[in-house]
């Protein structure tokens, strides 16, 4: 426990299973010594609310009050609001977009999503009120948006049956009302080129930089598209480590596999490797994989074989220590 403690660590994290790895990082260090710089380019505004579900994800999960089945929302949740909203369904008029019922979003999550909404009309930043938010959970970790500017994932879709091919839809309407069910054409994230990203000096000042097991695509993709994010990574590579989030050419959860395949990469641990050997030195795979380390090896990076399949607290905790220490007890390269 101890042994970490002056290390300062930075995560660019996701939503479910960055925060699973997160929750066994602050079991084996303090908690005061991690920062996770979120995602926000699924954020979406729906009822008028500012929804923002990586950064919810990852409060929730380390308060140990997210739905474990879920592994988004709450625990214990009841969803009276959204049951009478669909008794607006039917009388809506066409075009109109109130009372969806498509996001599923809990009784006690509309909490969270009200008290936001007021604070960044009354002229908050999405960082002052992500940090009131995880002090409301009583949570020390920092969590710190990866910027206050709006960043919108957009997902072109492949021709099919359910979706005009060509068309552009939000990423939360591609994850949840098409259940990503749909093929991608291409990934673009609005307001990227323009925003700014906000934890350069976490990036330039921290022992150690873990890509968590979120998506290549559309979780870590966002993050590297803001400008100044690759270069100051690659300055730092030496401590910067990834963990794969895709095991035995699948992922956990969500679509990454599928993702990888259809915008022209290989869903595979080497998949992974050649998206992030520029900026990372390391890359964390699951025993599944190890008969490919020689081919991660030939990107450049060094690879680090363990159970990346966080099914308990003792593998989670093992991950996040190895994950660690593969960084702090480098030899310092000759
Ligand atoms: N994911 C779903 O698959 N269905 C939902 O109805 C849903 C609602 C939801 C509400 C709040 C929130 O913070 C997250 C929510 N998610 C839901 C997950 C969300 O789509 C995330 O963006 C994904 O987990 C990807 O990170």
């Amino acid at each position: 426990m101890g042994k970490y403690d002056a290390t300062m660590i930075s995560v660019l994290a996701g939503g479910v299973g960055a925060a699973r790895f997160l929750s066994g990082l602050v079991r084996i260090v303090d908690p005061r010594s991690v920062t996770a710089i979120v995602n926000t380019a699924d954020d979406t505004v729906l009822h008028g609310l500012n929804i923002s579900p990586d950064i919810d994800t990852v409060t929730y999960t380390l308060a140990n009050a997210i739905d474990p089945e879920r592994g988004w929302g709450l625990r214990d949740e009841t969803w009276r609001a959204m049951q009478s909203l669909a008794r607006f369904e039917s009388i809506r008029p066409i075009g109109s977009t109130a009372a969806p019922t498509w996001f599923n979003l809990g009784d006690a999550d509309l909490a969270t999503h009200f008290y936001r909404t007021s604070r960044l009309q009354e002229g908050a930043s999405l960082t002052q009120v992500t940090d009131e938010i995880r002090r409301a959970f009583d949570l020390q970790v920092k969590i710190i948006p990866m910027s206050d500017d709006t960043v919108s994932t957009e997902v072109t879709v492949a021709n099919c049956d359910s979706v005009v091919s060509g068309q552009t839809i939000s990423f939360q309407e591609y994850f949840v009302r098409y259940r990503h069910s749909v093929p991608v054409q291409s990934v673009h994230f609005r307001g990227a080129e323009t925003a700014v990203f906000s934890a350069l000096s976490e990036l330039q000042t921290s022992d150690v930089i873990v890509i968590a097991p979120s998506n290549p695509i559309v979780s870590i993709g966002p993050l590297r598209a803001l400008a100044g994010v690759d270069a100051a990574l690659s300055a730092r590579r030496e401590s910067v480590v990834a963990i794969s989030p895709i095991i035995a050419g699948a992922a956990l959860k969500g679509p990454a596999d599928r993702m990888l395949v259809e915008l022209g990469h290989e869903a595979s641990v080497v998949g992974v490797a050649r998206l992030y050997c520029d900026i990372c030195a390391t890359l964390v795979i699951d025993t599944a994989d190890q008969d490919r380390m020689s081919e991660i090896e030939a990107t450049g990076m060094r690879c680090i074989v363990t159970n990346t399949v966080m099914s308990d607290t003792a593998i989670a905790d093992n991950l996040a220590r190895v994950t660690i220490e593969s960084v702090t007890t480098r030899k310092e390269p000759k």
